[in-house]
């Protein structure tokens, strides 16, 4: 066959994600500097610098670069949305929340560095994220993209995003009426806006147009609910193959789960349409430049961790 059938077979896409994400992580390292009072620092820096895959901020970077855009214009928007993911792990962990001690293979935050720490340090994200983004988006990508992008990431975190989300998840814990559509509305909010809010400021401050950014919206929600999706399927199959029983974990808990409400079959098939959706909103797109964004729903829907 010709080998202009498989225009996409030459990108590495492993070799993409480990580029961006250890310049992602340099960024993270300057960003957060142990300066005093270091204790706050340290602890900002134990959570941000652990070992996450970095998918929030590898999105932005590759919508950026897909709208015509060079990595330094979104670098800072890429901090800034893993700074606001890892200040509402930090959060979502404490005893009042979750109560989780372990995050991304250690000690969650409050465990080593204690209760009251762990919520300031996750304060101070919160804020440096804006701070970071508005002080180190290169002036030429233009004010109005830089204001439009912090509105972006404002939505995303307060109370019509990922506090939205917790709040309905926390107060619909152990409910045996949690239904499908609450669901969605848990998993919407807690996880697929900041995935959104990552494609649509790349795409913004990469200089994408009005139309460009919608499109990539629309990839963005497909890929944000699969995440989650995903997400419960892998706590039912993990924790069956842990347990060597034919039920895992999330199928027998309280919590509700796409596999619980409607099966480990559909919830399969519901992410594969999900998959699809979201490629259907690259279609636009030359397919060598929409290789990462393909590559990373890819990832996203067959990712093992
Ligand atoms: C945002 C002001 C403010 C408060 C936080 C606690 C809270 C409100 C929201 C909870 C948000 C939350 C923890 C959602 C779960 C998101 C999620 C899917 C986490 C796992 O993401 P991965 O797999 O993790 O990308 P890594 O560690 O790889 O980055």
């Amino acid at each position: 066959l010709p080998s202009q059938v498989e225009p996409m077979s030459e990108f590495d896409f492993e070799a993409y994600m480990k580029v961006k994400a250890d310049r992602v992580n340099r960024a993270l390292d300057v960003a957060v500097p142990l300066c005093h009072p270091e204790q706050i620092n340290e602890s900002m820096r134990y959570s941000l610098l652990a070992s996450g895959k970095r998918v929030r901020p590898m999105l932005c970077l590759a919508a950026c670069e897909l709208v015509g855009g060079h990595e330094g214009d979104v670098m800072a928007a890429a901090c800034a949305v893993e700074m606001v993911h890892t200040m509402s792990l930090i959060h979502d962990d404490l005893p009042c929340m979750d109560n989780d001690d372990l995050r991304r293979g250690r000690p969650t935050n409050h465990k080593v560095f204690g209760e009251g720490m762990a919520v300031l340090a996750g304060d101070a994200l919160l804020s440096l994220a804006f701070e970071h983004l508005a002080a180190h988006t290169p002036t030429h990508v233009g004010s109005n993209r830089i204001l439009g992008a912090i509105v972006e990431l404002g939505k995303a975190v307060g109370a019509e995003g990922l506090v939205a989300g917790q709040i309905i998840d926390i107060a619909s814990e152990g409910d045996p009426k949690v239904d499908l559509e609450v669901l969605e509305y848990i998993h919407v909010h807690k996880t697929a806006v900041l995935l959104e809010c990552s494609v649509v400021c790349g795409a913004m401050l990469g200089g994408g147009s009005d139309e460009d950014v919608e499109k990539l919206r629309t990839y963005a929600r497909h890929i944000g609910l699969l995440f989650q999706v995903v997400d419960d399927i892998l706590d039912v199959t993990a924790s069956t193959e842990e347990l060597g029983k034919t039920a895992g974990k999330d199928m027998v808990s309280d919590k509700a789960t796409y596999p619980k409400l409607m099966g480990l079959s559909q919830a399969r098939d519901f992410a594969e349409d999900l998959l699809n959706k979201a490629k259907e909103g690259l279609a636009g797109f030359d397919p060598a430049k929409a290789a990462p964004l393909l590559g990373l729903a890819d990832y996203i829907a067959h990712r093992t961790n």
